[in-house]
């Protein structure tokens, strides 16, 4: 099962890799990176109800995670922040600081 997870979250990283839209597909992962700067990578990611998002900040500035509903979670450099989704649904989430140029969705199903 979960070789089947990464294969699916790897097909995505390449779908978004030769697409280069703005709106990126959802990619199926739970893993998303503050890469270097200001960007959340991926952009749009799709899981399952009850599983761990977890955001891993790869830049060289603080940013933050805030979900409606779920709080604003501040993430230094290096650190981490994980959030359980339990229902369904579409998350639109900012950094707080860089709101203008951070965002990010998690599809819920
Ligand atoms: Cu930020």
């Amino acid at each position: 099962m979960t070789r089947l997870l990464v294969l699916i979250a790897l097909l995505g990283v390449l779908a978004v890799g030769c697409g280069g839209a703005k709106h990126s597909e959802p990619v199926a992962t739970t893993e998303v990176t503050m890469v270097k700067s200001y960007r959340f990578d991926p952009e749009t990611i799709e899981i399952q109800a009850g599983q761990t998002v977890t955001w891993t900040n790869d830049d060289n500035f603080t940013h933050t995670v805030e979900i409606e509903g779920q709080g604003d979670h501040k993430v230094d450099r290096g650190d981490s922040v994980s959030i359980t989704f339990d229902k369904p649904g579409t998350y639109d989430y900012v950094c707080t600081l860089h709101s203008h140029d951070m965002s990010g969705t998690v599809i819920v199903t």
